[in-house]
Protein backbone atom coordinates (compact mmCIF):
# COMPACT_ATOMS: atom_id res chain seq x y z
CA UNK A 1 0.00 0.00 0.00
CA UNK A 2 1.37 3.37 -0.87
CA UNK A 3 1.67 5.93 1.83
CA UNK A 4 1.40 9.58 1.13
CA UNK A 5 3.86 10.58 3.79
CA UNK A 6 6.26 13.47 3.77
CA UNK A 7 8.73 11.62 1.61
CA UNK A 8 6.42 11.23 -1.36
CA UNK A 9 6.97 13.54 -4.26
CA UNK A 10 4.48 16.16 -5.28
CA UNK A 11 3.18 14.40 -8.34
CA UNK A 12 1.83 11.59 -6.28
CA UNK A 13 -0.23 13.91 -4.16
CA UNK A 14 -1.58 15.87 -7.11
CA UNK A 15 -2.58 12.95 -9.18
CA UNK A 16 -3.97 10.88 -6.39
CA UNK A 17 -7.68 11.66 -6.13
CA UNK A 18 -8.42 11.94 -9.80
CA UNK A 19 -6.38 9.12 -11.18
CA UNK A 20 -7.90 6.07 -12.74
CA UNK A 21 -6.88 2.96 -10.98
CA UNK A 22 -4.22 1.45 -13.20
CA UNK A 23 -2.96 -1.13 -10.78
CA UNK A 24 -2.94 -4.61 -12.27
CA UNK A 25 -5.99 -6.58 -11.28
CA UNK A 26 -5.90 -10.06 -9.95
CA UNK A 27 -8.71 -12.49 -10.56
CA UNK A 28 -9.74 -12.09 -6.94
CA UNK A 29 -11.49 -8.92 -8.01
CA UNK A 30 -12.97 -9.61 -11.38
CA UNK A 31 -15.95 -7.32 -10.83
CA UNK A 32 -16.07 -3.66 -11.67
CA UNK A 33 -13.03 -3.72 -13.90
CA UNK A 34 -13.76 -0.24 -15.12
CA UNK A 35 -14.55 1.34 -11.77
CA UNK A 36 -13.03 4.77 -11.25
CA UNK A 37 -11.01 5.68 -8.21
CA UNK A 38 -12.18 8.46 -5.96
CA UNK A 39 -11.59 9.98 -2.57
CA UNK A 40 -14.34 10.62 -0.03
CA UNK A 41 -14.49 14.31 0.87
CA UNK A 42 -17.47 14.33 3.20
CA UNK A 43 -20.33 12.11 4.33
CA UNK A 44 -23.85 13.30 5.04
CA UNK A 45 -26.66 10.88 5.91
CA UNK A 46 -25.62 8.13 3.55
CA UNK A 47 -24.61 10.48 0.76
CA UNK A 48 -20.90 10.59 0.09
CA UNK A 49 -19.27 13.45 -1.73
CA UNK A 50 -16.31 12.09 -3.67
CA UNK A 51 -13.61 13.56 -5.83
CA UNK A 52 -13.34 11.51 -9.02
CA UNK A 53 -11.00 12.54 -11.78
CA UNK A 54 -11.15 16.15 -10.70
CA UNK A 55 -14.96 16.22 -10.48
CA UNK A 56 -17.12 16.35 -7.39
CA UNK A 57 -19.44 13.35 -7.58
CA UNK A 58 -22.25 12.38 -5.21
CA UNK A 59 -22.38 8.71 -4.39
CA UNK A 60 -23.96 6.12 -2.18
CA UNK A 61 -22.78 2.79 -0.93
CA UNK A 62 -23.53 -0.18 -3.18
CA UNK A 63 -25.43 -2.94 -1.44
CA UNK A 64 -22.55 -5.35 -1.89
CA UNK A 65 -20.46 -3.36 0.58
CA UNK A 66 -22.68 -4.65 3.36
CA UNK A 67 -22.06 -2.98 6.70
CA UNK A 68 -18.72 -1.55 5.75
CA UNK A 69 -18.86 2.23 5.87
CA UNK A 70 -16.69 4.60 3.89
CA UNK A 71 -15.41 7.62 5.80
CA UNK A 72 -13.72 10.87 4.91
CA UNK A 73 -10.33 10.21 3.39
CA UNK A 74 -11.24 6.78 2.10
CA UNK A 75 -10.13 5.82 -1.36
CA UNK A 76 -13.02 4.11 -3.06
CA UNK A 77 -13.92 2.51 -6.38
CA UNK A 78 -17.04 3.92 -8.03
CA UNK A 79 -19.31 2.88 -10.85
CA UNK A 80 -22.41 4.42 -12.42
CA UNK A 81 -23.06 8.04 -13.23
CA UNK A 82 -19.91 10.00 -12.58
CA UNK A 83 -20.76 13.08 -14.55
CA UNK A 84 -21.00 15.10 -11.36
CA UNK A 85 -24.24 16.64 -12.69
CA UNK A 86 -27.07 17.65 -10.37
CA UNK A 87 -29.22 14.80 -9.03
CA UNK A 88 -26.88 12.07 -10.27
CA UNK A 89 -25.66 9.39 -7.93
CA UNK A 90 -22.73 7.03 -8.41
CA UNK A 91 -22.23 3.82 -6.45
CA UNK A 92 -19.27 2.95 -4.26
CA UNK A 93 -18.42 -0.70 -4.90
CA UNK A 94 -15.18 -1.00 -2.99
CA UNK A 95 -13.25 0.66 -0.19
CA UNK A 96 -9.51 0.38 -0.76
CA UNK A 97 -7.19 -0.76 1.98
CA UNK A 98 -6.47 2.04 4.44
CA UNK A 99 -3.00 3.32 5.26
CA UNK A 100 -4.14 4.70 8.62
CA UNK A 101 -7.30 4.95 10.69
CA UNK A 102 -8.18 7.54 13.26
CA UNK A 103 -10.62 5.81 15.61
CA UNK A 104 -12.45 6.90 18.65
CA UNK A 105 -14.92 5.31 20.94
CA UNK A 106 -17.70 7.67 21.91
CA UNK A 107 -16.69 7.12 25.48
CA UNK A 108 -14.82 4.51 27.40
CA UNK A 109 -17.88 2.59 28.56
CA UNK A 110 -19.13 2.32 25.03
CA UNK A 111 -16.83 -0.02 23.12
CA UNK A 112 -18.53 0.85 19.85
CA UNK A 113 -15.78 2.45 17.86
CA UNK A 114 -16.06 4.72 14.91
CA UNK A 115 -13.49 5.54 12.32
CA UNK A 116 -13.29 9.31 12.15
CA UNK A 117 -10.90 9.67 9.23
CA UNK A 118 -9.07 7.21 6.96
CA UNK A 119 -5.70 7.52 5.24
CA UNK A 120 -4.51 10.63 7.06
CA UNK A 121 -0.73 10.85 7.55
CA UNK A 122 -0.85 13.38 10.29
CA UNK A 123 -3.09 14.31 13.22
CA UNK A 124 -3.10 18.02 14.05
CA UNK A 125 -4.19 18.19 17.68
CA UNK A 126 -5.56 21.68 18.07
CA UNK A 127 -5.63 23.28 21.52
CA UNK A 128 -6.49 26.86 22.40
CA UNK A 129 -4.10 28.39 24.93
CA UNK A 130 -7.19 30.01 26.46
CA UNK A 131 -10.90 30.30 25.72
CA UNK A 132 -11.45 27.35 26.02
CA UNK A 133 -8.72 26.42 28.51
CA UNK A 134 -6.24 23.77 27.37
CA UNK A 135 -7.09 20.25 28.51
CA UNK A 136 -3.91 18.18 28.55
CA UNK A 137 -5.86 14.99 29.14
CA UNK A 138 -7.61 15.38 25.84
CA UNK A 139 -4.30 16.14 24.13
CA UNK A 140 -2.82 12.99 25.66
CA UNK A 141 -5.75 10.96 24.45
CA UNK A 142 -5.50 12.33 20.93
CA UNK A 143 -1.80 11.47 20.96
CA UNK A 144 -2.61 7.91 21.94
CA UNK A 145 -5.19 7.68 19.14
CA UNK A 146 -2.60 9.01 16.67
CA UNK A 147 0.06 6.51 17.74
CA UNK A 148 -2.48 3.71 17.72
CA UNK A 149 -3.85 4.59 14.29
CA UNK A 150 -0.54 5.18 12.52
CA UNK A 151 -0.74 8.97 12.23
CA UNK A 152 2.08 11.33 13.08
CA UNK A 153 1.02 13.92 15.63
CA UNK A 154 1.37 17.68 15.28
CA UNK A 155 0.48 20.01 18.15
CA UNK A 156 -1.24 23.22 17.15
CA UNK A 157 -1.66 25.80 19.90
CA UNK A 158 -4.02 28.58 18.94
CA UNK A 159 -4.99 31.92 20.57
CA UNK A 160 -1.50 32.80 21.81
CA UNK A 161 -2.81 36.36 21.85
CA UNK A 162 -4.80 35.31 24.94
CA UNK A 163 -2.22 33.22 26.87
CA UNK A 164 1.40 32.07 26.46
CA UNK A 165 2.25 28.50 25.38
CA UNK A 166 5.09 27.93 27.90
CA UNK A 167 3.34 25.49 30.23
CA UNK A 168 2.08 23.27 27.47
CA UNK A 169 5.39 23.32 25.67
CA UNK A 170 7.05 22.15 28.84
CA UNK A 171 4.52 19.37 29.34
CA UNK A 172 5.00 18.04 25.79
CA UNK A 173 8.68 18.85 25.36
CA UNK A 174 9.92 15.34 26.14
CA UNK A 175 7.69 13.87 23.44
CA UNK A 176 9.54 15.74 20.70
CA UNK A 177 6.37 16.34 18.75
CA UNK A 178 6.43 19.05 16.10
CA UNK A 179 4.31 22.03 17.10
CA UNK A 180 3.12 25.41 15.91
CA UNK A 181 1.77 28.31 17.93
CA UNK A 182 -0.67 30.72 16.28
CA UNK A 183 -2.41 33.96 17.25
CA UNK A 184 -5.27 36.11 16.01
CA UNK A 185 -2.85 38.65 14.58
CA UNK A 186 -0.92 36.02 12.66
CA UNK A 187 -4.15 34.60 11.30
CA UNK A 188 -4.85 38.01 9.86
CA UNK A 189 -1.41 38.76 8.46
CA UNK A 190 -0.89 35.28 7.02
CA UNK A 191 1.98 34.33 9.33
CA UNK A 192 0.00 31.55 10.99
CA UNK A 193 -0.93 29.98 7.67
CA UNK A 194 2.67 30.03 6.49
CA UNK A 195 3.98 28.24 9.53
CA UNK A 196 1.20 25.69 9.60
CA UNK A 197 1.51 25.02 5.85
CA UNK A 198 5.16 24.15 6.33
CA UNK A 199 4.04 21.27 8.53
CA UNK A 200 1.30 20.14 6.14
CA UNK A 201 3.16 20.01 2.84
CA UNK A 202 2.73 16.73 1.00
CA UNK A 203 0.51 15.18 3.64
CA UNK A 204 -3.08 14.47 4.55
CA UNK A 205 -3.70 16.12 7.92
CA UNK A 206 -6.79 15.72 10.10
CA UNK A 207 -7.52 18.54 12.56
CA UNK A 208 -9.10 17.48 15.86
CA UNK A 209 -9.82 19.16 19.19
CA UNK A 210 -12.50 20.58 21.48
CA UNK A 211 -15.22 22.76 20.06
CA UNK A 212 -14.16 26.41 19.81
CA UNK A 213 -10.40 25.93 19.78
CA UNK A 214 -10.21 27.39 16.28
CA UNK A 215 -9.89 24.38 13.97
CA UNK A 216 -12.11 25.79 11.25
CA UNK A 217 -10.65 29.29 11.62
CA UNK A 218 -7.23 27.82 10.96
CA UNK A 219 -8.33 25.57 8.11
CA UNK A 220 -10.04 28.59 6.52
CA UNK A 221 -6.73 30.45 6.60
CA UNK A 222 -5.13 27.61 4.63
CA UNK A 223 -7.57 27.06 1.80
CA UNK A 224 -8.90 29.34 -0.98
CA UNK A 225 -11.70 31.72 -0.01
CA UNK A 226 -14.50 29.83 -1.78
CA UNK A 227 -13.79 26.75 0.35
CA UNK A 228 -14.25 28.50 3.70
CA UNK A 229 -16.72 27.18 6.27
CA UNK A 230 -18.52 28.86 9.17
CA UNK A 231 -16.86 29.39 12.51
CA UNK A 232 -18.56 29.93 15.87
CA UNK A 233 -18.05 31.95 19.02
CA UNK A 234 -16.97 30.54 22.31
CA UNK A 235 -19.57 31.10 25.04
CA UNK A 236 -18.11 33.68 27.43
CA UNK A 237 -19.78 32.12 30.49
CA UNK A 238 -19.23 28.40 29.98
CA UNK A 239 -16.04 28.75 27.94
CA UNK A 240 -17.38 26.21 25.48
CA UNK A 241 -17.59 26.25 21.76
CA UNK A 242 -20.86 25.87 19.93
CA UNK A 243 -20.13 22.77 17.91
CA UNK A 244 -20.32 24.83 14.78
CA UNK A 245 -18.75 22.21 12.52
CA UNK A 246 -21.01 19.18 12.26
CA UNK A 247 -19.28 16.99 9.70
CA UNK A 248 -15.73 16.16 8.69
CA UNK A 249 -14.65 17.66 5.38
CA UNK A 250 -11.48 17.15 3.34
CA UNK A 251 -10.16 20.20 1.53
CA UNK A 252 -7.22 20.29 -0.86
CA UNK A 253 -4.39 22.71 -0.25
CA UNK A 254 -4.04 24.90 -3.27
CA UNK A 255 -0.60 23.67 -4.28
CA UNK A 256 0.74 27.22 -4.49
CA UNK A 257 2.48 27.00 -1.15
CA UNK A 258 1.95 23.42 -0.11
CA UNK A 259 0.39 20.27 -1.48
CA UNK A 260 -1.77 17.91 0.46
CA UNK A 261 -5.12 17.81 2.18
CA UNK A 262 -6.59 19.20 5.36
CA UNK A 263 -9.54 17.56 7.05
CA UNK A 264 -11.62 19.72 9.37
CA UNK A 265 -13.62 17.72 11.93
CA UNK A 266 -16.37 18.54 14.43
CA UNK A 267 -15.28 19.47 17.96
CA UNK A 268 -15.16 16.55 20.38
CA UNK A 269 -16.00 16.47 24.08
CA UNK A 270 -13.97 13.39 24.73
CA UNK A 271 -11.86 10.94 22.84
CA UNK A 272 -12.67 7.40 23.96
CA UNK A 273 -9.79 4.95 23.74
CA UNK A 274 -11.44 1.67 24.68
CA UNK A 275 -10.16 0.11 21.46
CA UNK A 276 -6.49 0.99 21.91
CA UNK A 277 -3.77 -1.61 22.31
CA UNK A 278 -1.02 -0.22 24.59
CA UNK A 279 1.75 -1.99 22.70
CA UNK A 280 1.01 0.20 19.69
CA UNK A 281 1.55 3.27 21.81
CA UNK A 282 4.90 1.98 23.05
CA UNK A 283 6.03 1.51 19.46
CA UNK A 284 5.88 5.26 19.10
CA UNK A 285 8.66 5.39 21.71
CA UNK A 286 11.47 3.39 20.09
CA UNK A 287 13.92 4.48 22.80
CA UNK A 288 11.73 2.79 25.42
CA UNK A 289 10.19 -0.06 23.41
CA UNK A 290 13.42 -2.05 23.53
CA UNK A 291 13.56 -1.72 27.29
CA UNK A 292 10.20 -3.48 27.67
CA UNK A 293 11.84 -6.80 26.72
CA UNK A 294 12.71 -7.27 30.39
CA UNK A 295 9.17 -6.60 31.59
CA UNK A 296 6.95 -9.25 33.18
CA UNK A 297 4.19 -10.61 30.96
CA UNK A 298 1.30 -8.21 30.41
CA UNK A 299 3.23 -5.48 32.20
CA UNK A 300 1.24 -2.27 32.50
CA UNK A 301 4.60 -0.46 32.48
CA UNK A 302 3.48 1.33 35.58
CA UNK A 303 4.15 -1.33 38.23
CA UNK A 304 7.08 -2.12 40.51
CA UNK A 305 8.48 -4.91 38.29
CA UNK A 306 8.42 -2.85 35.12
CA UNK A 307 11.84 -3.01 33.47
CA UNK A 308 11.62 0.52 32.16
CA UNK A 309 12.80 2.07 35.42
CA UNK A 310 16.10 0.19 35.19
CA UNK A 311 16.29 0.91 31.47
CA UNK A 312 16.19 4.61 32.24
CA UNK A 313 18.48 4.31 35.27
CA UNK A 314 21.05 2.61 33.02
CA UNK A 315 20.93 5.63 30.77
CA UNK A 316 19.28 4.03 27.71
CA UNK A 317 16.46 6.55 27.69
CA UNK A 318 15.32 9.73 29.33
CA UNK A 319 13.30 9.85 32.55
CA UNK A 320 11.05 12.54 31.09
CA UNK A 321 10.22 10.31 28.14
CA UNK A 322 9.26 7.47 30.44
CA UNK A 323 7.13 9.82 32.46
CA UNK A 324 5.37 10.98 29.29
CA UNK A 325 4.81 7.42 28.07
CA UNK A 326 3.29 6.49 31.42
CA UNK A 327 1.07 9.52 31.36
CA UNK A 328 -0.19 8.60 27.89
CA UNK A 329 -0.81 4.99 28.84
CA UNK A 330 -2.68 6.10 31.95
CA UNK A 331 -4.81 8.49 29.90
CA UNK A 332 -6.45 5.43 28.38
CA UNK A 333 -7.87 4.46 31.70
CA UNK A 334 -9.29 7.74 32.83
CA UNK A 335 -12.59 9.02 31.60
CA UNK A 336 -12.38 12.35 29.95
CA UNK A 337 -15.08 14.62 31.32
CA UNK A 338 -16.65 17.43 29.43
N1 LIG B 1 -8.44 35.36 20.20
C1 LIG B 1 -8.40 34.43 19.25
N2 LIG B 1 -9.55 33.86 18.85
C2 LIG B 1 -9.50 32.90 17.90
C3 LIG B 1 -8.27 32.47 17.34
N3 LIG B 1 -8.54 31.47 16.46
C4 LIG B 1 -9.88 31.30 16.45
N4 LIG B 1 -10.47 32.16 17.31
C5 LIG B 1 -11.91 32.29 17.62
O1 LIG B 1 -12.38 31.11 18.24
C6 LIG B 1 -13.78 30.91 17.95
C7 LIG B 1 -14.03 29.47 17.55
O2 LIG B 1 -13.41 29.20 16.30
P1 LIG B 1 -13.81 27.97 15.35
O3 LIG B 1 -12.81 28.00 14.25
O4 LIG B 1 -15.24 28.00 15.00
O5 LIG B 1 -13.53 26.73 16.31
P2 LIG B 1 -13.67 25.17 15.96
O6 LIG B 1 -12.54 24.50 16.66
O7 LIG B 1 -13.78 24.96 14.51
O8 LIG B 1 -15.04 24.80 16.69
P3 LIG B 1 -16.11 23.60 16.33
O9 LIG B 1 -16.40 23.65 14.87
O10 LIG B 1 -17.30 23.93 17.16
O11 LIG B 1 -15.46 22.33 16.75
C8 LIG B 1 -14.12 31.94 16.87
O12 LIG B 1 -14.80 33.02 17.47
C9 LIG B 1 -12.76 32.38 16.34
O13 LIG B 1 -12.76 33.69 15.85
C10 LIG B 1 -7.05 33.10 17.79
O14 LIG B 1 -5.93 32.79 17.39
N5 LIG B 1 -7.20 34.06 18.76
MG1 LIG C 1 -15.20 24.08 13.34
ZN1 LIG D 1 6.92 -2.66 31.84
Amino acid sequence: MRRYGKHTDEDDIRSRPGRRNTRPRTNIRPKHEDAAEGMVLTVDRGRLTCLVEGRVVMAMKARELGRKAAVVGDRVALVGDMSGKKDTLARIVRIEERTSVLRRTADDDDPYERVVVANADQLAIVTALADPEPRPRLIDRCLVAAFDGGLEPLLVMTKSDLAPPDKLLELYGALDIPYVVTSREELENGGAADRVLEQLDGRVTAFVGHSGVGKTTLVNALVPEEQRRSTGHVNAVTGRGRHTTTSALALPLSGRVADGWVIDTPGVRSFGLAHVDPSRVIHAFPDLAQGTEGCPRACSHDEPDCALDDWVAEGHADQARLYSLRRLLASRERTEGD
